[in-house]
């Protein structure tokens, strides 16, 4: 299996961390972006939208980290990861929408504008940001984990742009059922890290 990915990307790590996490081997193939080896003929017969994460495993090419997280996890993993019951898997789609749209929208807008100097309206991001952060803080003060009594692939999808906030500027500090989510996942068997992401102090 061969992941097309690049270090810093937030998406890339949801694929690298549920790989740690299931621990499944993989060859992880480093794409020249600075290049723009993602726009090359090549790249785009794997994914049209040419972007990273790609994942290839034997004749299954897939993008976008929500749908390789889905493919992983009924491929790879114990059927709790992604529940195959009716209302238990439209709660996992709810959150993996959330990850490709307010999340990609909102902090991960801000992290790519103040890390990597993209213009983006900042003031757009910064409400969506907040309105997300919000929503989380609220779901996570009765719950463990996003999207059922147990981790599924919905907490995996949605938490690298979340404890990568900071690097857009956003203190998780007024956001302490977060923050104790983020250590949770923090503190599972295998967990992968990646540079800027939110600790707790203690
Ligand atoms: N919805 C996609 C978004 C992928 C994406 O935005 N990838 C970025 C890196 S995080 C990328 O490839 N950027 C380079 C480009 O767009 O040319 C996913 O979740 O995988």
């Amino acid at each position: 299996m061969e992941l097309f990915e690049i270090a810093p990307s937030g998406n890339c790590h949801k694929v690298r961390l549920l790989l740690s996490l299931l621990q499944v081997s993989y060859q992880s193939v480093e794409v020249d972006v600075a290049n723009l080896a993602q726009k090359s003929e090549s790249f785009l017969k794997m994914n049209p939208l040419g972007q990273v994460p790609v994942l290839k495993d034997g004749d299954t090419v897939l993008w976008d980290s929500q749908a390789i997280l889905v493919y992983l996890a009924r491929q790879y993993a114990e059927p709790s990861w992604m529940p195959l019951d009716v209302v238990g898997m439209s709660r996992v789609v709810e959150w993996l929408s959330t990850a490709a749209n307010e999340v990609a929208r909102g902090p991960s807008s801000l992290r790519v504008h103040y890390k990597f100097g993209r213009a983006i309206a900042v003031e757009d991001a910064q409400q969506v940001t907040a309105s997300v952060l919000q929503i989380l803080e609220q779901h996570l003060v009765g719950v463990d984990w996003l999207a059922a009594g147990h981790i599924t692939i919905a907490d995996i999808a949605v938490y690298p742009y979340i404890a990568l906030a900071p690097e857009g500027r956003i203190d998780l500090a007024p956001y302490p059922a977060i923050c104790r989510w983020i250590s949770r996942i923090q503190a599972l068997p295998n967990y992968v890290d990646m540079p800027g992401m939110w600790h707790s102090q203690k």
